[in-house]
């Protein structure tokens, strides 16, 4: 083979030999190759389990070896061969523990047992299961009111598990069911919504194929959604134009080589360039992306006026315009009375460069656009993704072979936990359902989201909090008020794989209990069980764990919710042990409550799963309107950075957090991330080499970030590195969760309730 080339590895194509390596070094990290290796050969197979990593649909979970990278880390470490037994916990403090690094506490391995907090030692200790379900119950049902207790889910919780758990909570008697899609994608359910009535994504992977542009929106796929990078560079090789829209230049989105691919991998080899996978890169400011969506409507409209004035073909699909959609005159209205200025300056990109987006957009029959959390973690993040919509809807870009919005989900159930009810704001037709079928009234209160149940434990109205599954604790914005919070409660439990910052953060009792992930084999009564998860395509399909548990104490999600239900509902009217012993009996009470589940046990039979169906691909429009709506935004007079500079001397930068190449949202397997040449850290603060200078700041120098908040809380987060980097004036980026603390509770989407991780402003100061 020859020499490998000596380009740092930030400046080669993603993927290729790089990424190889850096499996093979995770499985061996991880502490056991060998069953490492066995469940990758099960990872989307149709026998096999789901991936953990991620939500990006397969091609029908049929027989191609599909996996990746970052699926690599997420099955190897699931089944690592380190323990965090009760041993390991009796031999530290929870006071010590507190002060290590996620990194540290993920390095412990595997939660073995069922673990209550023992106060005089300051140490979990071990516990039986029925004890332990015990003190949940009796904690439960000592609250004054069901709405004190707050039941947190995270999204890689199964169907079966997502649809018992809402079950017991709403039984219980509250819909307090906050969940991760509150701070992930819960912007664009809601935009989606509003916009062409379901809050869901219409593109199937099969529309890849055949799009003849792709605009890529605040995503990192090359971290995050690896499988993506295969077909987005497909439609590259075919002539399809990628245009992406991020502020930092990243390295996953401009070139590719793919480690499945035998003749990428020589290429890779040999110094190869890999595939260029972007055509047009808008390095827009942070939050800058509902100018730049502004402005490129713009010039469509313009471009369509003058097309119809010299007589030539409309820009616009007025057939369908006029057929499904609502609204265009009063959106044609904002777009002209929004000044060219304010988008170029908000935006942060030139017009040519809008110009040349647009251009991209009028000449392809065919448009997708994808997006993450660099939009859905903003004030303004359900404006801006209706702005998307409405760029598709201009030329009919929504229920055609080939186009479509597509929010790539985050954790590998999400989507799926929303289907089967986890939210805190619950439809009267569901609620019907559950009482139809289950015969109790379920609550038809709203419940809280995630900010306000920080806020219900700041303000001592919640009491207790339960997660299935999640890192509540590290995950959620303003630590120390988070923190301060779940301290003050008289309960925590939570259902977990890793031991975390959720569990060291904890209530007056607290209780850990182990569960078996989505690698292990779940053996009930009447034998081995499947779950089934659902894809950011909408596709359902069944997981089989294929790895013997971690722990002979290990149980299933449905099992230990089961196990509280029952301790908690002595009178419940629902038969927990029945369907704790057969998930197919889950599921046709799924079947029973959800119209599109009909036949679900015979449908999972198919190999690939089933489509869920999805009424704005059909052109249905489930709205107010009955149409797809075309919804206006204006631009804020004065950008939130523009707002704080007037109030201080100090210079305000917008900070957006992101995560490194070698973490699993809160779960950091090591302190690297190679796409953007970080090597063993983590506390870095990325930032224009300008930006470096007028601040008469170092390379290399250490920096405190303050926050900028219009409240008297001082939110720092010490000592971070300055590090140069590609990255637009006045914006900074960092990795979460070390910059929580930084997010201020109230600074959330308005219409999201999501926290602005993706917009914080702050100051620096030089570290002392
Ligand atoms: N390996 C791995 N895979 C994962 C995860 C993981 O942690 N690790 N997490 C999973 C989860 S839960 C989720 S939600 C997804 C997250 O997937 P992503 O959304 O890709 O995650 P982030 O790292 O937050 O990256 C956000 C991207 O948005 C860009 N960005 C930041 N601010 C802005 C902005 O204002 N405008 C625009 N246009 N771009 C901006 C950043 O530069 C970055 O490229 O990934 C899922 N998959
Ligand atoms: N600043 C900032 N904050 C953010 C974000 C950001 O971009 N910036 N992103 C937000 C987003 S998009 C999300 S989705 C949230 C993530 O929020 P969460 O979903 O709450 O956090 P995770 O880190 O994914 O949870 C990891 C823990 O889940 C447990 N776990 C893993 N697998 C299993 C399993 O199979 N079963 C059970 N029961 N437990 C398991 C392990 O104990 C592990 O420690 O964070 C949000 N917070
Ligand atoms: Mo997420």
């Amino acid at each position: 083979m020859s020499k490998s080339p000596t380009k740092p590895s930030f400046a080669r194509p993603a993927g290729g030999w790089a990424a190889l390596k850096s499996s093979a070094e995770h499985l061996i990290s991880a502490g056991n190759p060998l069953t490492g290796v066995k469940s990758l050969l099960n990872v989307n197979q149709p026998e096999g389990f789901d991936c953990p990593g991620c939500a990006w649909g397969d091609p029908k979970h049929t027989s191609s070896f599909e996996f990746c990278e970052s699926g690599v880390k997420a099955v190897s470490w699931e089944a690592t061969s380190k323990r965090c037994t009760p041993e390991v916990m009796d031999a530290h403090t929870v006071t010590w523990l507190a002060e290590q690094d996620d990194c540290t506490l993920e390095s412990l391995g595997r939660l073995t047992h069922p673990m209550i907090y023992d106060a005089p030692s300051d140490t979990y200790k071990a516990i039986d299961w029925d004890e332990a379900f015990a003190v949940v119950g009796r904690e439960l049902r000592a609250l004054d009111h069901p709405d004190q207790a707050l039941f947190y889910t995270s999204g890689r919780t199964s169907n079966e598990a997502a649809f018992l758990w809402q079950l017991f909570v709403r039984e219980f008697g509250t819909n307090n069911l906050p969940d991760c899609s509150n701070m992930c994608h819960e912007a664009s359910g809601v935009a989606l919504g509003e916009s062409i009535g379901i809050g869901k994504g219409t593109i199937l992977l099969e529309d890849m194929k055949r799009a003849d542009a792709i605009f890529i929106f605040g995503q990192n796929p090359g971290t995050n959604h690896p499988r993506m990078l295969g077909d987005l560079k497909k439609a590259a090789r075919r002539g399809a134009k990628i245009v992406t829209v991020n502020p930092l230049r990243e390295r996953g989105l401009e070139r590719f080589a793919d480690p499945k691919n035998p003749i990428d991998m020589v290429g890779n080899a040999m110094g190869g360039e890999g595939t260029t996978l972007t055509s047009l890169y808008l390095q827009i400011q942070v939050g800058g992306d509902l100018a730049l969506l502004k402005g490129m409507m713009k010039v469509i409209i313009a471009a369509d006026e003058t097309a119809r004035a010299a007589g030539g073909k409309p820009v616009l699909d007025d057939a369908f315009i006029a057929t499904h959609t609502y609204g265009l005159d009063a959106l044609i209205a904002d777009l002209k009375a929004e000044p060219w200025e304010r988008i170029l300056a908000q935006s942060g990109v030139s017009r040519d460069e809008i110009a040349r987006a647009a251009d991209i957009y009028i000449n392809a029959g065919r448009v997708i656009c994808t997006w993450a959390m660099g939009l859905t973690q903003h004030a303004m993040g359900v404006e801006t993704i209706q702005q998307i919509i409405n760029l598709l809807l201009l030329r009919g870009n929504i229920g055609r072979p080939g186009t479509g919005p597509c929010p790539v989900r985050g954790h590998s159930n999400v989507q799926g936990d929303r289907t089967m009810g986890i939210t805190e704001l619950p439809k009267q037709e569901f609620l019907d359902s559950l009482r139809r079928v289950f015969g109790f009234t379920p609550p038809s209160k709203p419940g809280v989201n995630t900010v306000e149940a920080i806020a219900a434990m700041r303000d001592g109205k919640a009491k207790a909090l339960l997660a299935m599954g999640g890192n509540f604790a590290a995950a959620c914005p303003d630590s120390d008020v988070t923190w301060a919070g779940l301290r003050a409660l008289n309960l925590t439990v939570h259902v977990s794989t890793k031991l975390n910052r959720s569990h060291l953060v904890h209530g007056k009792t607290a209780l850990i209990f182990p569960a078996l992930g989505r690698t292990e084999i779940d053996t009930q009564k009447t034998g081995r069980q499947a779950i089934t998860v659902e894809d950011s395509m909408s596709m359902v399909h069944a997981s089989q764990g294929m790895n013997l548990p971690a722990s002979d104490q290990l149980r299933s999600e449905p099992w230990i919710i089961a196990g509280i239900a029952m301790a908690t509902l002595p009178t419940s009217k629902v038969p927990w042990a029945t369907l704790r012993d057969d998930y197919r009996l889950i599921r046709a009470k799924i079947e029973a409550v959800f119209a599109d589940f009909e036949n679900f046990n015979e449908r999972i039979l198919r190999a690939g799963g089933f489509y869920l169906g999805n009424s704005a691909k059909e052109r249905i429009w489930k709205t107010a309107t009955s149409k797809a709506n075309f919804i206006p935004a204006c631009l804020p007079t004065q950008t939130t950075r523009e707002a704080a500079q007037a109030q201080t001397q100090d210079r305000v930068f917008t900070l957006t957090t992101f995560r490194a190449h070698d973490q699993y949202n809160t779960t950091v397997y090591a302190r690297n991330d190679r796409y953007r040449g970080i090597k063993n850290k983590r506390r870095v603060v990325f930032i224009n080499a300008d930006d470096l200078a007028a601040m008469n700041f170092t390379a290399g120098q250490h920096v405190d970030l303050s926050a900028v908040w219009h409240d008297s809380r001082s939110r720092v987060a010490k000592n971070f590195e300055l590090v140069p980097y590609n990255i637009p004036r006045g914006c900074l980026g960092a990795y979460f969760p070390e910059t929580n603390v930084l997010v201020p509770l109230d600074s959330h989407g308005a219409r999201s309730g999501t926290p602005t991780n993706k917009s914080i402003l702050v100051t620096l100061v030089a570290a002392r």
